[in-house]
């Protein structure tokens, strides 16, 4: 198929933005990747750019089934094998993903201790509940302290995750407890958060750590960090922040956008400036201000992972995922798109030249040449939010007429937090894990998969996350999304309860009992903690054994692009969960390194790695793998069991 047939999307209002921006002569992301082949060689991890005397690159090339002769050759002039490099990328790139989510917490812990010491106005202890909560986790003295001095406590003590140079994390201890044994057994128990990153940079560098079993476990003492650590942090300190998310109706697409209001989007990731956009998006003043320049009012919008944060917590609107960032400014009609950190493509800058976007970069961490720099700070919060409002009005009547808004917006319901999930099973009294783990033993429920991750321009645009979710749904298996995926799926429809038809039998009636969509929207990326939490709980209810790897449960990020995912996916892994990724994979340059992570990890965490680019593939994986671990539980009968009796069950309750 020659490239420009290649199908770029399934979404309509991306294709038709494509086609937009080929007429207006604005380069995006998809005519780059079809014109940029990816290099084949540092695709499979066989590139070594650790020091001066290289790259070296040791492909496997076209002879898969090598020789040992042929083996010893494939070196690098240090003679680093083929083994230690592919384990040295991969761990390297583990350790950025770790750092991303791991920064990303730092600042959140930051502002959280402002907050509490009353020194970042416009912020608030809002959830009093989560911080108790979080108070008994980390044995902070509540007694009759008032609310700000013990998130004073908390922050410091989740401060002392990142700098902590022994021992072990805090919340670890979250786990069960033959997995901290576990991880204890095999001295991947992370320390510190930022020990573990630094030491993966170390051992990574040239001449340092030359063994893919070492390297790869300090590969999962780092991602460990990430999950149980700074994601986990992120997420906690958050919710106390600006709320525990509850379900939410919203609405998702570019047709969110709005022709005769200020457009503002807000993308990348860190919720704290966009709360307080949100806020201020109503403030009346500005309203009147941007009513004074022709518009009706002010639409704020996301984008990535910014967009779950506010989606869950405001109801916000969702622009769009990931590929989606350039094509709102192909529309002519966004005004301005603020972004914060990660996974914001420098690109926008040159379409926004195209338009008459305006692109505000506002983290200190996080310029791009040519963009505006508004910086966010906590202790001015509704300053800069008022200021970059104000700009985005100002810039309404630089609108060219070249404007075209697709219509495709879809309805979702989001805001399924572990509180909520546990809350919908019983009320507050009697909240629990209980019913889910029930309707899994009696076999309504096969499994419960985490399908979460990025966008790829690679393939083709939402495609594969939304053909694996529906076919995992109509297997009974309860789907958990958070991040780009989500979106994918909420685009479809995915995320109302009405999607419980496209389910299988015992799913569909235990979503038409509870009211809740088969596919569960979790949140951002940092919040794939959540998840973790909500496996525990499982594991501690009772019935599916006695740990994460015990459960009928996988995982999968069927586009995955960024290194965020490759931390995410590898403590998945490392928590007992099998887990799939598509496009490509990285180690493919080393067949040791790859069976390494794809077989041997079985045995030494019950959870694995796998590989599968085609989506009913992959779920066939899944599917296998949660009835291997059902048939383990012994409540394999039981859901044949269940499935036979439906038909008959239903004529008697017709009776
Ligand atoms: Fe980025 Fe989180 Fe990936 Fe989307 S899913 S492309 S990481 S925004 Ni996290
Ligand atoms: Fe080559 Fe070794 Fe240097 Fe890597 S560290 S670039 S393999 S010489």
């Amino acid at each position: 198929m020659a490239e420009e047939e290649r199908q770029h999307s399934i979404d309509p209002a991306t294709v038709e933005m494509i086609a937009k921006a080929k007429a207006d002569g604005a380069s995006i992301v998809f005519e780059r990747a079809d014109k940029m082949k990816p290099c084949p060689i540092g695709q499979e991890g066989s590139c070594c750019r650790q020091c001066s005397m290289g790259p070296c690159r040791v492909p496997i090339g076209k002879n898969k089934e090598e020789t040992a002769e042929e083996k010893v050759k494939r070196k690098g002039v240090c003679g680093a094998t083929a083994e230690t490099i592919a384990a040295r990328n991969f761990t390297r790139m583990i350790a950025a993903g770790s750092a991303a989510h791991s920064d990303h917490a730092r600042k959140v812990v930051e502002l959280f201790l402002l907050t509490a010491e009353g020194k970042a106005p416009g912020f608030s202890i809002k959830d009093e509940q989560k911080l108790l909560a979080l108070a008994l986790d980390f044995r902070v003295e509540i007694g009759e302290r008032t609310n700000e001095a013990i998130a004073t406590n908390i922050g410091k003590l989740a401060f002392k995750e990142f700098g902590q140079q022994n021992g072990e994390l805090w919340l670890m201890r979250r786990a069960p407890l033959k997995r901290q044994e576990l991880w204890r057994k095999l001295g991947v128990a992370p320390r510190g958060i930022d020990r573990e990153v630094v030491e993966s940079m170390h051992r990574t560098h040239m001449g340092v750590d030359q063994d893919y079993h070492s390297l790869l476990a300090q590969g999962m003492r780092t991602a460990l960090a990430d999950g149980w650590g700074g994601s986990m942090i992120a997420t906690e300190l958050q919710d106390v922040m600006f709320g525990t998310p509850a379900p939410v109706l919203s609405q998702i697409n570019l047709g969110v956008l709005k022709a005769d209001e200020v457009n503002i989007i807000i993308h990348g990731h860190e919720p704290q400036l966009a709360e307080m956009l949100a806020v201020m998006a109503q403030d009346p003043e500005l309203i009147a201000y941007a009513k004074s320049k022709g518009a009706q009012g002010i639409n704020l919008a996301g984008m990535c992972c910014t967009a779950n944060e506010i989606l869950m917590r405001h109801g916000l609107p969702i622009a769009g995922n990931f590929l989606q960032q350039e094509l709102a400014i192909v529309t002519g009609a966004l005004e301005a798109l603020v972004v914060d950190v990660q996974c914001i493509m420098q690109g926008i800058q040159d379409v926004a030249q195209c338009y008459h976007t305006k692109i505000i970069t506002t983290d200190p961490r996080a310029h791009i040449a040519g963009a505006i720099h508004i910086e966010f700070d906590e202790h001015k919060a509704i300053e800069t939010a008022k200021n970059i409002i104000r700009m985005a009005i100002d810039n309404f009547t630089n609108r060219g007429k070249n404007i075209h808004i697709p219509v495709e917006k879809t309805d979702l319901i989001a805001g399924f937090s572990h509180e909520t999930i546990n809350y919908l099973q019983g009320g507050l009294f009697r909240a629990s894990y209980h019913p889910l783990n029930e309707n899994i033993i009696n076999g309504r429920i096969r499994g419960v998969a985490g399908v979460v991750g990025c966008n790829n321009a690679r393939v083709t645009h939402d495609d594969v996350h939304v053909r694996l979710v529906k076919e995992l749904i109509k297997n009974d298996v309860l789907v958990l999304q958070t991040g780009c995926s989500a979106m994918a799926c909420a685009k479809v429809g995915l995320m109302l309860p009405e999607a419980a038809a496209e389910a299988g039998p015992g799913l569909r009636s235990v979503c038409e009992a509870l009211g809740i969509p088969p596919v569960l929207h979790m949140g951002s990326c940092v919040d794939n903690a959540r998840i973790l939490i909500a496996a525990t709980a499982m594991v501690k209810d009772g019935g599916l054994g006695d740990d994460l790897s015990d459960l009928p449960v996988a995982g999968a990020a069927p586009e995955w692009m960024s290194e965020k995912a490759l931390s995410i996916g590898q403590y998945f892994v490392g928590s007992g969960v099998f887990t799939v990724f598509g496009v490509n994979w990285p180690t493919i340059g080393s067949k040791e390194v790859t069976n390494f992570l794809f077989q041997d990890y079985e045995a030494m965490y019950g959870g694995m790695w796998a590989f599968e680019a085609d989506p009913i593939q992959m779920a066939k994986l899944m599917i296998d793998h949660i009835d291997k671990k059902r048939k383990a539980l012994g409540i394999d009968k039981a859901r044949e069991r269940v499935l036979f009796d439906m038909d008959m069950r239903r004529s008697m309750e017709a009776v």
